[in-house]
């Protein structure tokens, strides 16, 4: 069985939760706390020496990093995948964007402005650069899903999972939403797919990597 080592509250955590859940295969959460520094403990370090969260770690004690890769392997075989080369090429076109243009701006606009607000301060003025560069970023992909459905066209999968992930808590980072209609309703949309979960839900039935000790 997959164990999936997770923070709460984290958008890149939630894409490998959302991907097994909706694919209805068996896993394990085992919950790390990261504002108790635990992804940088000897012993999480020991399981994963990028030091972060999500973690995957196979049935046969395989572990992957980076949560878009672990979507290429939870969604093997399975209708979440691109369906062609080129719809493969595109699927991690915007992967690498939702990496390079959406998630390093929306996740510490949100962490610093909504999750630790009192870590924010004294940072207004690069949160408020974090806030503005995502927006470009959110322009962009408001453009693409204006005549979509989905990420790829009409076929929901793995591409939808990596870009929602973080784009689907913009609102916490205090990005006016109302700004991108197209990706409101692509939002809505992928909240419609058969199996969805809430963020809200990541860490229910979890374990604690601390309580356990697990190293893997
Ligand atoms: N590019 C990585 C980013 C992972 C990442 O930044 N994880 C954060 C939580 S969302 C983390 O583990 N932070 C704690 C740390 O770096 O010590 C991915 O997509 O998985």
């Amino acid at each position: 069985m997959y164990k999936l080592y997770v923070t709460r509250g984290s958008g890149n955590c939630f894409k490998p939760f959302l991907t097994l859940s909706q694919l209805e295969i068996p896993f394990q959460v085992v919950e790390v706390n990261v504002l108790e520094g635990e992804t940088r403990s000897p012993e999480f370090l020991s399981l994963n020496s990028a030091g972060s969260v999500p973690y995957l770690v196979t049935g046969e004690g395989q572990g992957v990093g980076e949560s878009n890769a672990m979507l290429w392997l939870i969604a093997d075989g399975t209708d979440l995948m691109p369906r062609s080369p080129l719809e493969r090429a595109q699927s991690l076109q915007w992967m690498f964007f939702e990496q390079s243009k959406l998630e390093p701006m929306i996740s510490p606009a949100r962490f610093l402005g909504h999750i630790v607000p009192e870590r924010g301060v004294g940072r207004e003025a690069e949160i408020a650069s974090w806030r503005q560069r995502a927006a470009t970023g959110l322009a962009t992909l408001d453009a693409h899903l204006a005549d979509r459905h989905f990420m790829l066209g009409d076929h929901y999968g793995i591409t939808d999972i990596a870009v929602f992930g973080y784009v689907h808590v913009s609102d916490e980072a205090s990005i006016d939403m109302d700004r991108f209609p197209a990706v409101k309703a692509w939002m809505a949309r992928v909240e419609s797919t058969p199996g969805f979960k809430p963020l809200s839900t990541l860490c229910d039935g979890a374990i604690a990597f601390s309580a356990r000790g697990d190293t893997g």
